[in-house]
């Protein structure tokens, strides 16, 4: 008859120290890696939007209206809010008032609400929720003050400013992604000001 082995005490205390280690180091690592995934995402797609928006005005000719929303996905969407992690559309604004017309303007693509967490939000744009590309892919300058540039900011949602990423954009509507220019951890906005987040 075989003799059946069972665990030896330092077996038992092994295990449980491994099992401890990759409990306890292992899930929040899991976490933060979804989430640090999460925002490159988003700041991909973000990107891609204002690049596509901005296409699409030089090619149709029109004022391209992108904005952040919170009913995106609604049949008429609204440009409704600041916080752009709870949606965006982008759209051809045919009749040029700034705001999403039903029957009259073209829905160029939409992007959903985020799972809690991060955080999507703009500074120094003239208008916080609301970018107008205009036919000649420049960005408009809609208080007359001669500046319409601006940038994007990416969080985390705990207000961890050197995680955060950030895209600029120039007047004539050029991207760049925002980089540390003074060399103290958290990029910088495109009036080289440190970002900040919520
Ligand atoms: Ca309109
Ligand atoms: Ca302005
Ligand atoms: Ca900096």
């Amino acid at each position: 008859m075989k003799k059946q082995r069972g665990l030896t005490l330092i077996e038992l205390m092994v295990t449980l120290a491994v099992f401890a280690l990759l409990v306890g180091i292992g899930v929040p690592s899991l976490t933060s890696m979804s989430e640090g995934n999460r925002m490159v995402s988003q700041y991909n797609r973000l990107l891609g939007d204002l690049s596509v928006a901005r296409s699409e005005a030089m090619k149709r000719g029109v004022n391209v209206v992108m904005c952040a929303s919170n009913n995106s996905t609604a049949t008429t969407p609204t440009c409704n809010t600041t916080q752009w992690e709870l949606g965006w559309i982008y759209f051809a604004d045919i009749n040029n008032d700034g705001v999403f017309s039903s029957g009259t303007d073209t829905l160029l693509a939409i992007n959903e609400a985020q799972r809690a967490g991060i955080t999507i939000r703009t500074t120094d744009f003239d208008s916080a929720g609301v970018i107008r590309y205009q036919p000649n892919g420049a960005v408009r300058d809609t208080d007359g003050d001669g500046d319409s540039d601006g940038t994007f900011i990416i969080c985390d949602g705990k207000s961890n400013t050197q995680k955060a990423r950030a895209v600029n954009i120039s007047t004539i509507g050029r991207l760049s992604k925002a980089k540390d220019t003074d060399a103290d951890k958290t990029v910088n906005d495109v009036n080289g000001v440190n970002v900040t987040c919520p």
